[in-house]
């Protein structure tokens, strides 16, 4: 169960943060309103909700997950695969020292949390253009050292790993066809996103309840079928800039 969450207000520059999407310019305005429902949601489920300022010259900031990797013990600061995203860190570490002890990604490894896939006491760690084997090993052996076993997992498309596949407890995953099949996989029931509906794997488990983005409705069906409470948030916004709900918070 999850007690916290930090979360970081998108700045008015978020436009300018990375994305590979081509979906047009991103609206501030309603960036903001559906952070706000965002932080609502959490809320609404138990989280105390610890939110951030925008951080200047840092629009991709508001994506707090790819700054860290919180465990039940232990902080890992990790060191971005985008060099421009790196500055973030420090005023992550800062908010989460307040709540574990902390460690961090060293050179030449990269890590970003968004590639890191929690299921119970095992760990997929994606290999991705922003994480690479050195930052994985690296964090492999903090998790370890925690109790955790761990694995690679190449991430052929897609920015991140949990853009792909995601944790909605009890042994089940959703993913997009593509990582459906991966053998590191095959232990668990999966549930399969509905074809084209691929965003919609980036959901997010709080506390027995899904949130997840809304306007995908086959794997909204495929999601009720589980018998769990299921919530969907507006996520237009955060998608034009390659987000999504699972990166725009640490939980612990
Ligand atoms: C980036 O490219 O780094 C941001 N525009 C999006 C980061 C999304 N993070 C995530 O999925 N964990």
């Amino acid at each position: 169960m999850f007690t916290h969450a930090i979360v970081r207000r998108p700045g008015r520059d978020f436009g300018l943060g990375i994305t590979t999407q081509g979906l047009g310019p991103p609206s501030y305005a309603l960036m903001v309103e559906q952070h706000g429902a965002y932080v609502e949601a959490l809320r609404s489920l138990g989280l105390q909700v610890e939110v951030l300022d925008p951080l200047p010259d840092h629009p991709d900031a508001h994506f707090v997950e790819d700054a860290a990797v919180v465990t039940p013990a232990l902080a890992v600061l990790t060191r971005p695969g985008a060099e421009a995203r790196r500055g973030e860190v420090p005023s992550i570490e800062a908010a989460l020292a307040r709540h574990r002890p902390t460690a961090r990604i060293e050179a030449p490894g990269t890590l970003d949390g968004g590639d890191v896939l929690v299921a119970d006491g095992h760990v997929f760690v994606g290999l991705s253009g922003r994480t690479n084997r050195e930052g994985a090993a690296q964090l492999g052996r903090h998790l370890e050292a925690q109790g955790f076993t761990w694995e690679p997992v190449e991430v052929g498309a897609g920015l991140h790993l949990k853009s792909g596949v995601n944790w909605l407890g009890g042994g089940v995953l959703l993913a997009t066809k593509a990582f459906a099949s991966l053998p590191p996989f095959r232990p668990y029931r999966i549930v399969a996103a509905e074809r084209g509906e691929d965003y919609a794997a980036n959901t997010l488990w709080i506390n027995g309840c899904l949130l997840t983005p809304a306007g995908f409705g086959g794997t909204r069906r495929k999601l009720d079928d589980l018998g769990m409470r299921v919530v969907e948030l507006d996520m237009s916004e955060a998608r034009k800039m390659d987000g999504g709900l699972t990166c725009l918070s640490l939980r612990f």
